[in-house]
């Protein structure tokens, strides 16, 4: 493999090329209208631009990156996350094309593509799984029935549906029929599959998921595990791993239970089994994503491997060079992503120019990013403009170096979520590690970012007139800096 095509853009097909490049094997760009400019355009070694600005006219369009391939003599793509990375019709067009896709086989694609399929597929190895219907529910009585048997509150879930979307919460039978037609219609109108099932409600999970790694060999190994309940409306703030209430023997378990999952359909290449554990820590198959996930660096972090790498490897037909036993936890990473939105105005995307973007360096941590200094963030994208990750020897020093880290971010021009980051990570209920999927809903409040930037205003408002007051030569503070939150020093004195 001489040279591959990344079909994406930003953060993630900068990562990509990164590994490619220490490799030894050349990297294509693809890239859109809005993209000219960026940074993942300027790193590859070619680039080709594959159409105007919106996703389903450039990224998302199969034939132009399958020609890109064919122009420039890419002989692999790596598809990264989201766009076309979990396509099974893509995955088929690529392998007809004669070329091959860094990930699983389309099959493998298919099925875990579908959560009846998926659950149907694991059943064979007798994973745990949510009590619940095992096919799609057609009769309304019949489903009725078996949610009586099953327990309220009870889930219904699309088949089709992923990351949250099409599932809705029954508190009691009463509510059954019509959650029941609403949820079917909603299916249809989103994914053109009307399919739902149900499962019994977990009320207060964690979103604890397991990496893999497959090979064209049949070995198959997990990476261990990441937590990933500190979200908001499914969409992931917080990750890190390990995860701080798995005892070793339930990481054994779920990590054997994630192979089995895998191997149930003879999955090759990194993938994620998801599952959700309960307040007695009892665990549950819930869904299988066949991509690298936006949250592989803490993976990274604790294990040495470079997922990427592994990806490329196993698209060569190598053998893991590694095999369980040889894999073990090193210390602790943790990963805030920073989206372009505004905590304080219901996470609405704020998009606009990076007037300041200094990231955070030092021992023990990493930015992966996709942006510069005086760049435009796109609106036609996913807002995500960063992940900062943080590694230390235990938890208590991931956190620290996070918060020290979120410190020495210096982003002004646009509103972000590192300051949200930073509540996460002063919490009480964060910090102890007793915390579910509803942390955020619970207690996050727009107020508690507010008191922190009203006294931190305070602060710089005292500190002017003091030094007003002292009559000495100042620096003044520039006009960006006494509007946008900084947190590097604005009051600098001269004598
Ligand atoms: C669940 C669940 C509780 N019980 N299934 C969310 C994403 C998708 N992969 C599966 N998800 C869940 N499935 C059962 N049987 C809880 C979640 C869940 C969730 C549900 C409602 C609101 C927020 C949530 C956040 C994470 C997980």
């Amino acid at each position: 493999m001489n040279k591959i095509l990344i079909a994406n853009r930003g953060e993630i097909a900068l990562r990509i090329m990164r590994s490619a490049k220490e490799m030894g094997i050349k990297t294509v760009a693809v890239f859109s209208e809005a993209d000219r400019n960026a940074l993942h355009v300027r790193y590859a070694d070619e680039a080709i631009c594959i159409g105007p600005a919106t996703s389903n006219q450039s990224y998302l369009v199969g034939s132009k990156i399958i020609e890109a391939c064919k122009l420039t003599g890419a002989e692999a793509i790596h598809p990264g996350y989201g766009f076309l990375s979990e396509n099974p019709a893509f995955a088929q067009e690529v392998k007809n094309a004669g070329l091959i896709l860094i990930g699983p086989t389309p099959q493998a694609m298919e099925i875990m593509g579908n959560k009846l399929s998926a659950k149907a597929a694991a059943l064979k190895y007798n994973i745990p799984m949510v009590p619940g219907t095992e096919e799609a529910i057609t009769n309304v009585e019949e489903a009725k029935t078996r949610a009586v048997e099953v327990g309220f509150p009870i889930l219904i879930k699309a088949a089709a549906g992923g990351g949250g979307k099409g599932m809705r919460i029954v508190e009691k039978v009463a509510d059954f029929e019509e959650q029941m037609q609403l949820a079917v219609s909603e299916a249809t109108s989103a994914f053109g599959d009307g399919a739902v099932f149900i499962e019994r409600y977990v009320t207060s999970p964690r979103h604890i998921e397991i990496q893999i790694l497959g090979d064209t060999h049949g070995n198959i190994v997990h990476l261990f595990e990441r937590e990933c309940s500190i979200q908001r409306r499914h969409q992931k703030v917080v990750e890190e791993a390990p995860s701080s209430v798995l005892t070793p023997e339930i990481r054994e378990k779920m990590g054997k239970c994630a192979v089995d999952v895998a191997r149930s359909v003879n999955y090759v290449g990194a993938g994620t089994v998801e599952f959700i554990l309960d307040e007695n820590l009892d665990f549950f198959f819930l869904e299988m994503n066949t991509r690298l996930q936006v949250e592989h660096p803490v993976t990274e972090m604790i294990t040495g491997l470079d997922l990427v790498k592994e990806q490329i490897k196993i698209a060569r037909g190598e053998t893991l060079s590694f095999k369980q036993a040889d894999l073990k936890i090193n210390g602790h990473a943790m990963e805030l992503r920073v989206y372009a939105e505004d905590p304080l105005n219901n996470f609405l995307p704020d998009i606009g120019t990076l007037q300041t973007y200094q990231t955070p360096k030092g021992y023990g941590v990493r930015v992966d990013d996709g942006f510069e200094q005086g760049m435009e963030i796109p609106i036609y994208y996913d807002p995500m403009i960063a992940k900062l990750i943080t590694y230390g020897k235990d938890r208590t020093e991931a956190i620290d170096r996070m918060i020290r880290a979120i410190e020495e971010y210096d982003i002004t021009g646009i509103q972000t979520t590192l300051n949200f980051g930073k509540f996460v990570m002063q919490h009480q209920a964060f910090v102890s590690g007793k915390f579910d999927t509803h942390f955020v809903g619970k207690y996050f409040t727009p107020e508690s970012l507010k008191s922190e930037n009203e006294q931190e205003a305070m602060i710089a408002a005292i500190a002017a007139v003091m030094l007003l007051q002292n009559q000495k030569k100042i620096a003044p503070p520039s006009a960006a800096a006494t509007v946008q939150k900084s947190n590097w020093t604005q009051n600098r004195r001269e004598y």
